[in-house]
């Protein structure tokens, strides 16, 4: 960080880096005190991510692997992923995370059956920092619809505009027999 000294007050050039972006900015300290930030040039661009297009209940598509990585590519974009809970996973705890966000993104998840508008009860919604996650227990196998959308514009159409979608389903352990 560069501090600069004018004779109205300190300007400091930031240079915020994140895993995928880098955004200069100017932080303006007034002789009054008052901060003024001004981003320099307008952040990049989010690519759409492989799961495109998944804007409605629809168009969904299935969560492959332990965690995928998506993008708020545009102001008007939201993610519908299906989650498919085998029978064996009834009653058992299934999580559903959003994580690893960029700076200031945070989202909003919502869980509904297959036609896009039940919604699901689920036991728990938790709120952390870069992180986001539903607790459920679902009552039967087959396919429900999560809803991932972003809290404000401000977490859409630029490189910070990402998460990571995990969804782990709780596998109870067989008992290990030792001996003859
Ligand atoms: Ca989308």
């Amino acid at each position: 960080m560069t501090l600069v000294r004018s004779d109205t007050g300190w300007a400091a050039l930031q240079v915020l880096v994140s895993d995928r972006c880098v955004v200069p900015r100017i932080e303006y300290l007034t002789s009054s005190g008052h901060s003024v930030e001004l981003s320099v040039g307008a952040r990049p661009a989010a690519a759409a991510d492989a799961s495109e297009p998944d804007n409605t209940a629809a168009t969904a598509k299935a969560h492959s692997g332990l965690v995928r990585t998506h993008t708020f590519h545009t102001t008007t974009d939201v993610d519908w992923v299906k989650v498919t809970v085998p029978a064996w996973a009834i009653g058992r705890p299934i999580y559903l995370r959003a994580l690893n966000m960029g700076w200031g993104v945070q989202v909003n998840l919502d869980l509904y059956q297959a036609d896009g508008i039940t919604p699901v009860p689920y036991d728990s919604l938790y709120y952390r920092e870069f992180e986001t996650f539903i607790l459920w227990e679902s009552q039967a196998a087959g396919t429900y619809l999560l809803r991932v959308a972003p809290e404000h514009e401000d977490a859409t159409a630029h490189c910070d505009a990402y998460y990571d979608l995990r969804i782990d389903f709780a596998q109870i352990g067989l008992p290990l027999i030792l001996g003859h």
